[in-house]
């Protein structure tokens, strides 16, 4: 029926731009739009329709009622807050770059309401400490004050490039953005641990076990790492040298029983992020009286077998197949040009996304009618509280959308929307929502009757 709606729009629009009133009438003609119906409601006189559209979006003569997505960035619009006939220009300063990656802040869905906390940060924004060969910058509850559950780091390491080795009071989960790195650790029974790990591949240390990083390859690799606390800084870990260079000579003497003189040219303070010597392979790189960790700390999660959606792929990774990885536990989501990740939420945690790749449009429904939308992009990081209701929209019609869900828990849990009401004694429903319209009713109840979780929802 829309569709039909918006190719008559066209043709006409071409065949003869006539004046909207005489237009609307014509078109009443050919649909027999009742009277009283919305269409005929003053307020809503202009084509309900995404694109096309007689008036393009953020234009004033633009309506639309059913608030579609705008992919500023993609189709290089420029947002302004005009909304179905209310609204105006901006006349200030603009940031127009910020304004086309936030096209639901600068004209929000109709829908959105209250004063929701923000909900976005982009890695872009974080301070990058450069050290050699190296950098890293985090997202934690400093710069998101709503990231209170987790906290993220994003590295870079080029080859030979070494994270010393170093501990801290929270676990650590990994994801590997790209190139190759390699990992050690120690277990508590001094079982040690040696993997290389390639990109979507994960690594999981508990609280407290020592362990370091170093790339491999010709570029390194890049990570992004998940800390089970929001108050986590990087800055603050335990590291080696720091430790021995604020320990007297006279004490590291009697405890590695060799002369105190001896660490007269060891480091004066923490060497962090340095060049070093590259490795030989796992097994030459064995020390003697190496005793294997009965831990596993990595898993390739892209060797998962993919669940198939209508709409894309995901991969859940939590305890139950990694299970080392008792506090983080993440799902990755391949979501299809336009496609949506169903409108759902956690029980158990709050959900800390990572954009991979793409663009997005999230709603974040708090309750006592808030709610508030955010757009993404890759490298951006997003937080929904627990329980609070969303979907993640693939802004895009052309490029895919790739995401990370992480949450501070052992298990991966959520409840779909259609899912619940597809289980829900169907009375209860057309009470709810059709109380007035059977027909309706019908023709809704047959859409969501045995109603699976469909995670990612291809285009209808
Ligand atoms: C390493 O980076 C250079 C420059 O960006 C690029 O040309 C090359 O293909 C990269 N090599 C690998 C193995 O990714
Ligand atoms: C850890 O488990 C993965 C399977 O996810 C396996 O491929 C890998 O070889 C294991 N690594 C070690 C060091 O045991
Ligand atoms: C809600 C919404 O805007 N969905 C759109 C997703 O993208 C497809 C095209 O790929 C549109 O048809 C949907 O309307």
């Amino acid at each position: 029926m829309q569709l039909i709606w918006w190719n008559l729009l066209l043709l006409h629009a071409w065949a003869a731009p006539a004046p909207d009133a005489r237009f609307q009438h014509d078109l009443q003609q050919l649909l027999r739009i009742p009277a009283g119906h919305p269409f005929n409601q003053p307020d809503l006189q202009q084509p309900i329709s995404q694109e096309p559209t007689s008036h393009p979006p953020f234009s004033p003569g633009h309506r639309d009622p059913y608030d579609h997505k705008v992919d500023s960035v993609g189709d290089d619009r420029q947002p302004l807050p005009f909304r179905n006939g209310d609204g105006t220009t901006v006349m200030g300063p603009r940031n127009r770059d910020r304004e086309r990656q936030n096209p639901d802040l600068v004209r929000p869905p109709s829908t959105d309401h209250g004063s929701m906390p923000n909900m976005r940060w982009s890695f872009a924004d974080s301070h990058i400490r450069i050290e050699e060969g190296g950098w890293t910058r985090q997202t934690t509850i400093r710069e998101l004050p709503t990231s209170r559950e987790l906290a993220g780091v994003n590295m870079r390491l080029d080859q030979g490039v070494i994270r010393e080795l170093h501990w801290h009071t929270e676990a650590e989960w990994a994801y590997v953005l790209a190139g190759k790195v390699r990992v050690t650790a120690l277990d508590t029974e001094g079982g040690s641990f040696m993997d290389d790990l390639e990109a979507g591949d994960l690594w999981y240390f508990p609280a407290g076990h020592p362990h370091s990083l170093q790339g491999l390859g010709e570029n390194g690799t890049e990570f992004l790492l998940i800390f089970d606390n929001g108050h986590f800084s990087e800055e603050s870990t335990f590291i080696l040298t720091d430790w021995m260079a604020h320990t007297p000579k006279a004490v590291l003497a009697e405890n590695f029983r060799i002369a105190a003189s001896k660490f007269d040219k060891i480091p004066t303070s923490e060497k962090y992020i340095f060049q070093g010597t590259n490795p030989g392979s796992i097994e030459d790189e064995k020390p003697r009286g190496f005793k294997k960790s009965k831990i596993n700390f990595t898993h390739h999660m892209h060797s998962q077998k993919p669940l198939e959606t209508s709409g894309g792929l995901v991969r859940i990774t939590d305890s139950t197949i990694f299970p080392i990885s008792k506090t983080v536990s993440a799902a990755h989501l391949e979501i299809a040009p336009g496609a949506l990740r169903e409108m759902h939420w956690h029980p158990n945690a709050d959900e800390w996304t990572y954009f991979k790749k793409g663009r997005a449009r999230v709603t974040i429904f708090a309750a006592e009618g808030n709610a508030r939308t955010f757009n993404y992009m890759a490298g951006d990081v997003g937080i929904v509280p627990r329980n609070h209701g969303h979907y993640v929209e693939n802004l895009s019609d052309e490029e895919p959308l790739e995401i990370l869900e992480i949450f501070r828990s052992d298990a991966f849990q959520d409840f779909s929307l259609a899912q619940w009401l597809g289980r829900t004694p169907p009375r209860m429903i057309a009470d709810h929502l059709y109380a007035s319209d059977p027909e309706l009713a019908r023709e809704f109840l047959k859409k969501i009757e045995g109603a699976e979780k469909d995670p990612i929802k291809d285009t209808i």
